[in-house]
């Protein structure tokens, strides 16, 4: 996207500072997987992400991180971002023509493989898979929303893929956005150690991890279960397969039913709700 000139009392105009802000910017490496943020809240960023691990590899350049101030693509002496919901109701809805600017100054520069992602309550459910797939982009674009969250038609205009963390109302789309780089990151080669890596392989069998525990061997009184203390790697490695299957089964009936189905085995029927699954609201009656 082209700029207008920046106009010292231009109140119409586009600011001229309305480009991805790198919070990296000495050590970004050319090429580096990007994730460019388009965001009522830069401040929000690198928020967790600046920490251990994916705060390591962003400033070794493994990865790279930009920012672009929404509010920047507005127009008018207010520069307002938001109005109200054509047809009724309570709340703001995100102007069509001030994202698609920012989507469109978010493009520059691009190329490849380059999704745009709007994070939204109503979008494909994010997943191990999902992240694994944006790993092997070149980058992605995420869109937070606020308010009622963002115009369909600009949306649709673009080709926005809308996804979504979980069941749950976020107030915005930024914590979203973290969890999914944060997801996507850690499988770019390198940015985790060969001891993390091996973890992953266990997701992508399809169960919940196996409880882990540290030493001293007897905390508290509560004794680490005797199997682990026996130098049977077979053996252990039985065990802890034997719990991941007994947790997923307890609390993940959805990725239980899956499991079973990949390895052939016959769905029970009939089960009553765990403890688990009352406390996540299972069997409530919905509004
Ligand atoms: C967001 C809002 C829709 C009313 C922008 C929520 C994603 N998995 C997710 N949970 N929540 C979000 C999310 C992401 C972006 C926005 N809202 C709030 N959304 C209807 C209110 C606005």
């Amino acid at each position: 996207m082209s700029r207008p000139p920046a106009r010292s009392h231009g109140r119409l105009s586009i600011r001229a500072s309305a480009r991805p802000r790198d919070l990296m910017a000495e050590t970004a490496r050319p090429g580096a997987w990007t994730a460019r943020v388009v965001t009522l809240f830069p401040e929000a960023f690198p928020g967790a992400l600046g920490l251990s691990l994916t705060g390591k590899a962003l400033a070794e350049g493994l990865w790279a991180l930009e920012t672009l101030q929404l509010r920047d693509f507005a127009t008018g002496k207010h520069r307002n971002v938001d109005d109200t919901p054509t047809g009724g109701g309570a709340g703001m809805v995100m102007r069509p023509d001030v994202v698609d600017r920012a989507l469109a100054a978010a493009a520059e520069g691009t190329s490849g493989d380059w999704p745009v992602i709007y994070l939204s309550p109503r979008g494909v459910p994010f997943s191990q898979g999902m992240a694994q797939r944006l790993a092997r982009a070149d980058g992605v674009t995420l869109l937070c929303g606020r308010f009622e969250g963002v115009d369909q038609r600009v949306l649709d205009k673009r080709r926005v893929l809308e996804v979504s963390i979980g069941d749950y109302v976020l107030t915005g789309g930024e914590l979203a956005a973290q969890v999914l780089i944060d997801a996507t990151v850690r499988l770019i080669p390198r940015v985790l150690g060969n001891a993390e890596s091996a973890v992953e392989e266990s997701f992508s069998e399809g169960l919940l991890e196996h409880p882990q525990y540290t030493r001293p061997n007897d905390w508290d009184g509560r004794q680490v279960p005797e199997i682990l203390l026996s130098g049977h790697h077979a053996k252990i490695a039985e065990w802890r397969h034997a719990q991941s299957e007994a947790l997923t089964k307890e609390r993940r009936p959805d990725l239980w039913r899956a499991y079973l189905a990949r390895t052939g085995r016959d769905p029970v029927e009939g089960q009553e709700l765990s403890d688990a699954q009352t406390i996540a609201g299972k069997g409530e009656q919905k509004d």
